[in-house]
């Protein structure tokens, strides 16, 4: 027969294991949240050729390939998601997660992974007003040619896509959820950025505008905010409409709203 001493002690032992058990299994949440909290994840999505890698490395001061993403090449693009940190001197930042075009194999689990299984902070997605570089479907030869209207229809189609995936997150979560669509390439149409920064915001009327206010319907307005950005990764000379200090300019701006969003500022 046991003592109700030791019976006692082994009651303890028990208590303490237990709480020593939950306290190291609470420990990967706690750091989890406040890693999400310093270094919140962000979706970069878009059409290929539409220059996701390019701001992805500007964003998180990577230095890009020459020409195409760092992972592709110029004709094919990115093959898989790729991530990149940005980290600030006061221990903030990001974790972009790119998803690849629609000429990966690999896009449809990239998208998977960062609308539904690791929900991402906030979604970049940059659109280029028709100027995405035309890029050949992976495994085929023969260079890439389309007009402005085609890479339109085909952004349009994209973000049909990607919006549907961005309302089905937001709708599933209490917290909310960022948007900030980043109209880059703007030294490719430096004397249209407003109009191309209209055609892409909500309430426009545009065929982009009309599916944003609908995945603004969808979501709720207070669970969803909207940006409309634009941008470039790489300028001109000085004396082009667009040189490099009026692109670093707007990626400046684009950076204090992203911190601004995250409540890093
Ligand atoms: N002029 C100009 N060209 C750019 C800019 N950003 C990207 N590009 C060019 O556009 C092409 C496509 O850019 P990427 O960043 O590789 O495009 P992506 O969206 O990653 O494409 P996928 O990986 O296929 O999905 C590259 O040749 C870039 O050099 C920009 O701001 N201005
Ligand atoms: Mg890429």
């Amino acid at each position: 027969m046991q003592s109700p001493l030791r019976h006692g002690k082994a009651a303890i032992g028990t208590t303490l294991a237990g709480g020593a058990l939950a306290a190291l299994s609470s420990a990967p949440e706690r750091a989890s949240r406040l890693l999400r909290h310093r270094y919140p994840t962000v979706a970069v999505t878009g059409m290929t050729g539409v220059g996701k890698t390019r701001l992805a490395d500007r964003l998180s001061r990577r230095a890009s390939a020459e020409s195409g993403g760092s992972e592709g090449g110029p004709e094919v693009g990115s093959a898989v998601m790729e991530r990149r940190t940005r980290r600030n001197a006061r221990l903030r930042g990001y974790r972009f997660r790119v998803v690849p075009g629609e000429n990966a194999a690999t896009r449809l689990g990239a998208l998977d992974e960062v609308f539904h299984d690791e929900p991402v902070d906030g979604v970049l997605h940059v659109v280029a007003w028709g100027h995405a570089t035309p890029r050949r479907t992976a495994g085929t030869t023969g260079a890439a040619l389309a007009t402005r209207e085609e890479q339109l229809a085909a952004e349009l189609d994209d973000w049909a896509i990607t919006a549907h995936r961005i309302a089905s997150m937001a709708v599933r979560r209490d917290r909310p959820t960022w948007l900030v669509v980043a109209v880059t390439k703007a030294d490719l149409f430096p004397d249209d950025v407003d109009e191309a920064v209209r055609y892409y915001s909500p309430g426009s009327g545009s065929p982009f505008a009309e599916r944003l206010d609908e995945l603004r319907a969808l979501a709720g307005g207070a669970r969803l905010s909207i940006d409309v950005l634009p941008v470039c990764s790489q300028g001109g000379d000085k004396r082009s409409p667009m040189p490099e200090k009026a692109c670093s300019d707007l990626l400046g701006r684009l950076e204090l709203r992203m911190a601004q969003l995250s409540g890093h500022v």
